[in-house]
């Protein structure tokens, strides 16, 4: 089958051409203008829109058995709600409780994600450490195109991974050529934060954020960010949430060293008033971590992005229901934490940040689809609008708009965190795989056609340690006896 996209401006990282995209099959096969293309070939319209890269979400939790519960988007419907919204890939987490075997994890995610609409890719969580964890890792990367490793710094007497794990897994992943990722929140100074918040009479969803305040996150993303530097392993921080954890990074890279910082959209455009919401119910559907933050963190975000100090955005999209939320009714402790956005993410980032001059279309793309190819190595099959690279594209209506609204969502979730919000910029056509997935306003998506997508280590993209390489390797003192 073929196809060629007529009409539209491309916008790569790089550039705006206007120029048509001829896909045959799976694969796109030509750009340019007066294209010569076999008679039945399919044409889509883009006139007055741009081409795109698919947006590539490095951050999601479909189906994740979680705090007692599972969230309640799986696989097939959140897939289809990120093609709604323009975006085309997701990488999700597996993640082994402590004790259980990587590997067994990673199957059992695999079994899950099988009925994706649209492709997918896997992080592994590193929850515990023993000799299998060290070779199970090397089976990962090898066997199974695992190229990163998530710790959680957070969720004492959960998944957290304490010193001892991040060094001994750190170590284990630079050997591998691998990349590790971090959520950073001390996870200790978080639970007695929520014993003293909880016993001082705070049991609402206003105590979520008073047992996390920025420095928690600042202290955490500044010890993992000097543990990767000692040890030589590339670092990527998901969800930077605060200025605390933006000057961590910010230092590091400066300073030569290979750090990566991630942004979710809701931590760009919600502050933490929502927590004071007279509503428990509106309040709960905020609690995630870390959590919303006061407004002149939002704007410090963004000057990060805008300045490269961030890569990537995404949408730590995990989803719970009201009542999944409401086992929290009487101890902030207990509400599940998460939030939806993998429709949102594109359109909100478009309105807030290419409407009002903080991006311009190409940054867009860099920062929701290419940066995250290039860190994940997924890079060109994934993440550009280039010969031969998969036919994963979006047709973006600048002029569209939209009211989010849980009511009109294909998110799995009876709450949406951007309710009511008008945005201007919305996917009029997406496609994975030269596949359409949604047009029309009508979604086309079918269980099981996404597939599983290899990561190859030693990302060109991470280059070399360049401030940890500089160290000379030490010697022993000669000493007369
Ligand atoms: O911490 C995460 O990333 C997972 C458990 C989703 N929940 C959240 O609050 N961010
Ligand atoms: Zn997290
Ligand atoms: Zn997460």
């Amino acid at each position: 089958m073929s196809l060629i996209i007529k009409g539209g401006t491309v916008v790569t990282a790089d550039s705006e051409t206007r120029a048509d995209v001829y896909v045959e099959g799976e694969t796109i096969r030509a750009i340019g203008l007066d294209l010569d293309v076999p008679g039945g070939t399919r044409v889509i319209d883009a006139g007055g829109c741009y081409v795109m890269p698919g947006g590539i979400d490095p951050h999601t939790h479909m189906e994740l058995p979680f705090m007692g519960t599972t969230a309640s988007e799986d696989f097939f419907t959140g897939t289809s709600a990120a093609a709604a919204g323009g975006t085309t890939m997701i990488i999700d987490f597996a993640i082994p409780n402590p004790g259980q075997s990587l590997l067994e994890a990673w199957h059992a995610w695999r079994g899950w994600a099988e009925k994706s609409a649209s492709d997918y890719s896997l992080h592994v969580a590193v929850t515990w450490w023993d000799d299998t964890v060290h070779a199970e890792m090397k089976t990962l990367c090898e066997e199974h195109g695992v190229n990163s490793f998530k710790h959680f710094m957070a969720y004492k007497g959960a998944i957290m991974a304490d010193d001892e794990v991040l060094v001994n897994s750190f170590t284990r992943a630079a050997e591998l050529g691998a990349l590790c990722t971090v959520h950073a929140e001390n996870g200790e100074l978080v639970f007695q934060l929520q014993k003293r918040i909880f016993e001082m009479g705070i049991h609402g969803p206003e105590g979520h954020p008073l047992s996390r305040p920025p420095e928690v996150e600042g202290e955490a993303a500044n010890r993992a960010i000097r543990i990767a530097e000692v040890l030589g392993t590339p670092l990527y921080l998901v969800h930077t949430s605060c200025k605390d954890a933006l000057e961590a990074i910010t230092r590091a890279r400066l300073e030569g060293q290979r750090v990566f910082g991630e942004v979710l959209a809701q931590h760009l455009v919600i502050d933490d008033s929502v927590y004071r919401d007279p509503d428990w119910n509106t309040a709960a559907h905020h609690v995630m971590s870390p959590p919303f933050r006061s407004k002149e963190h939002q704007e410090a975000l963004w000057r990060g992005l805008a300045a490269g100090m961030l890569q990537t955005t995404a949408t730590d999209h995990c989803c719970f229901c009201t009542p999944q939320k409401q086992a929290g009714l009487d101890d902030f402790r207990k509400i599940p934490n998460g939030t939806g956005g993998v429709e949102d993410r594109m359109a909100v980032l478009w309105h807030h940040g290419v409407n009002t001059g903080r991006l311009t279309p190409s940054e867009f793309v860099a920062v929701t689809s290419t940066n995250c190819a290039r860190i994940f190595n997924l890079y060109p099959k994934k993440g550009a609008v280039a010969v031969g690279a998969d036919a994963d594209l979006v047709v973006w209506d600048p002029q569209g708009t939209r009211t989010i609204s849980k009511d009109t969502h294909h998110q799995n979730i009876d709450f949406n965190i951007y309710e009511g919000m008008t945005v201007q910029g919305v996917p009029a056509i997406t496609l994975s795989r030269g596949r359409v997935l949604w047009a029309d306003g009508q979604l086309h998506t079918e269980r099981g056609t996404g597939r599983y997508v290899d990561r190859p280590c030693a990302a060109p993209y991470w280059g070399a340690i360049r401030k940890t390489n500089a160290r000379r390797a030490p010697t022993p003192v000669q000493r007369k006896r």
